[in-house]
């Protein structure tokens, strides 16, 4: 079953990875470099299914990224909780107002002017991914902003136009703006490559490099995204979907995370859902979360565990 090199994964950090202090203060075991690798042929995705991952949540953060929006507000009136420690955490640091997280949420539903000064992420992925700024030098020694660059249009180009290229490159990584963003990219770089396109319709294989991996609760995620994101990408390309494979710098699980392992470890893989894409947007930045429906999902129970700010 394509899961378990999932928990493979997690079972040999848990064993074998080495126990440190980590930035947020928590403690985790930790490997580096890992790799995954998942079949994307006929609908399949690398969807988990020893815990129920929240794929719609998932999926709408995909589609945020796509907006080039950083700001959380838009998430949190679509529900989606995932991204408001941070916010939360910059307001009750630099305020000193001891604000509780739901309360914080909740001001950022109602009041826009609020959300406006206190629910931006910094540059982070969707600015980076549509619109990474550029810098035209004028005269006396000056720059003038240019036009963004909206990589993710012209990776679609360009696997059109160019497919036997080795630049096909989504690139999170913006040095001159890490200092801005509530936290660098952690899937920063995404590199596509076409198989097969001599021989009849391409096939569209992705690599994900993330740099910093929280298994446990960031992983689910990402594996689903980088697999959703090939699939709509392959479809706007005119390209099959081919193969996604993930790489993992520091790759890690948290140490108040043990029940989580614990309890996943002991369940077994069950069946393989499969994506259905029902219909073709005119571009990839027209994609809505109705679009897509996962078939033949029947995970076992979720299980929650705190994420580390
Ligand atoms: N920090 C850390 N320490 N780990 C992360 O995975 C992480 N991920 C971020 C931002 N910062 C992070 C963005 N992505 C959850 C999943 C992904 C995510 C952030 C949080 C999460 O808490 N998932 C839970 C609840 C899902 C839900 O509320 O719908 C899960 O059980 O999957
Ligand atoms: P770091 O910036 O100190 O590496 O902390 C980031 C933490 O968030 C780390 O545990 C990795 C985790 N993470 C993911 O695993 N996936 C994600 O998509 C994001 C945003 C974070």
């Amino acid at each position: 079953h394509y899961e378990q090199q999932y928990l493979d994964l997690m079972e040999r950090i848990w064993r074998e990875g080495d126990q440190r202090e980590d930035r947020t203060g928590v403690g985790t075991r930790s490997v580096f470099g890992a790799m995954l690798r998942f079949d994307l042929t006929e609908g399949a995705m690398p969807l988990i299914t020893t815990k129920r991952v929240y794929w719609k949540t998932a999926t709408r953060e995909l589609l945020w990224f796509l907006t080039g929006n950083t700001n959380i507000r838009p998430l949190v009136l679509q529900g989606v909780k995932i991204w408001n420690e941070w916010p939360h955490a910059r307001y009750v640091a630099e305020t000193g107002e001891q604000l509780a997280i739901e309360d914080f949420v909740q001001r950022i539903a109602q009041d826009e002017a609020f959300a406006e000064r206190w629910g931006d992420l910094g540059p982070v992925y969707g600015k980076q991914w549509v619109d990474w700024p550029t810098y035209k030098p004028v005269a006396g020694g000056l720059f003038r902003r240019g036009r963004g660059v909206n990589q993710v249009a012209e990776v679609i180009e360009s696997l059109k136009a160019n497919p036997g290229s080795r630049r096909h490159i989504i690139e999170g990584w913006n040095v001159a703006e890490l200092d801005a963003m509530a936290l660098p990219p952690c899937h920063k770089t995404y590199q596509f490559h076409v198989a097969g396109s001599e021989t009849g319709t391409g096939r569209l294989n992705c690599l994900l490099y993330q740099r910093s991996c929280d298994v446990a609760l960031g992983l689910p995620f990402n594996l689903w995204s980088a697999a959703l994101l090939t699939r709509m990408i392959a479809q706007q390309a005119d390209l099959e979907p081919g193969e996604l494979v993930w790489t993992g710098g520091d790759t890690h699980l948290y140490l108040n995370h043990r029940h989580l392992v614990e309890e996943q470890l002991a369940r077994e893989p069950r069946g393989h859902p499969r994506l259905e894409i029902m219909r073709r947007p005119p571009t990839i930045f027209d994609y809505a979360i109705e679009d897509f429906a996962v078939h033949d999902y029947t995970p076992h129970g979720p299980i929650s565990a705190p994420v580390a700010v």
